[in-house]
């Protein structure tokens, strides 16, 4: 059986964006069962946790008997599509290419330009330094947006003719820029992710995980029990 590791809680802006809705996902996409391990913070901080499961204390994880356990939202994703043979093109194809291009495109030239944006509006606590902030990093957010709205072309699918693992990524990270308003003066990039957002199989891990933690409240993450530097 798989376990998807799983926060107890988190805050409303991250609720539903938690990157273990991706491996729900597409767990749900290929049709295979899972379990959860819901966590708190000091025990993602663990030395143990960071040895055995996740080196920075993060999540997700996805733990199977008989593998070792498997880190990176993305490298999970991939790893199920390319084991289920679903969503990812043939081995050896062009679209397979183009799957692990799109994949790796929305985590390294699209994501980091989202999150300087989420950083001003939720982690910044100096008032002056967040205005001086925001109109750069939005400006540049924004423009990746518009570039790669251009390179989708209108078309349904980033890759051919079918769903695959570069929708389902590139769906997920532009959550943070729907929140956050850059999309607006993109609708049909907008209207694309709506999409691929409604298919059953994210609406369910949505619901899954939005289940958990509206069973739990803040205190139940114990994040006054995290060490301030965790152990090396
Ligand atoms: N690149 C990693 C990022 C993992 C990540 O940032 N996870 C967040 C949840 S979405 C987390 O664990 N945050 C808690 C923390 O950093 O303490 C991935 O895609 O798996």
């Amino acid at each position: 059986m798989i376990t998807v590791t799983a926060m107890k809680w988190a805050p409303p802006f991250a609720a539903g964006q938690v990157r273990d809705h991706r491996v729900r996902w597409i767990l749900n996409e290929v049709g295979w069962p899972y379990d959860v391990r819901l966590v708190d913070a000091p025990t993602m901080k663990s030395t143990g946790y960071r040895g055995s499961l996740q080196p920075f204390g993060q999540l997700p994880v996805l733990e199977e008997e008989g593998r070792p356990p498997l880190f990176e939202s993305g490298a999970i994703v991939l790893d199920v599509a390319m084991r289920a043979g679903r969503c990812i093109g043939a081995e050896g194809t062009p679209e397979r290419a183009a799957a692990l291009q799109w994949v790796v495109c929305g985590l390294n030239s699209i994501e980091p330009f989202l999150f300087n944006v989420a950083e001003v509006e939720y982690f910044m606590d100096d008032a002056a330094a967040q205005a001086a902030r925001r109109p750069v990093v939005v400006a540049q957010a924004k423009a990746r947006l518009a570039m790669l709205e251009q390179a989708r072309g209108g078309r349904p699918w980033f890759v051919g003719y079918a769903f695959s693992v570069a929708d389902l990524l590139l769906a997920s990270i532009l959550k943070i820029a729907q929140r956050l308003g850059l999309l607006d003066d993109l609708p049909a990039l907008a209207a694309w992710q709506q999409t691929m957002l409604a298919r059953p199989a994210h609406l369910q891990a949505e619901r899954d995980q939005m289940a958990e933690i509206a069973r739990h409240s803040a205190a139940d993450m114990r994040y006054d029990a995290v060490p301030k530097s965790p152990a090396p």
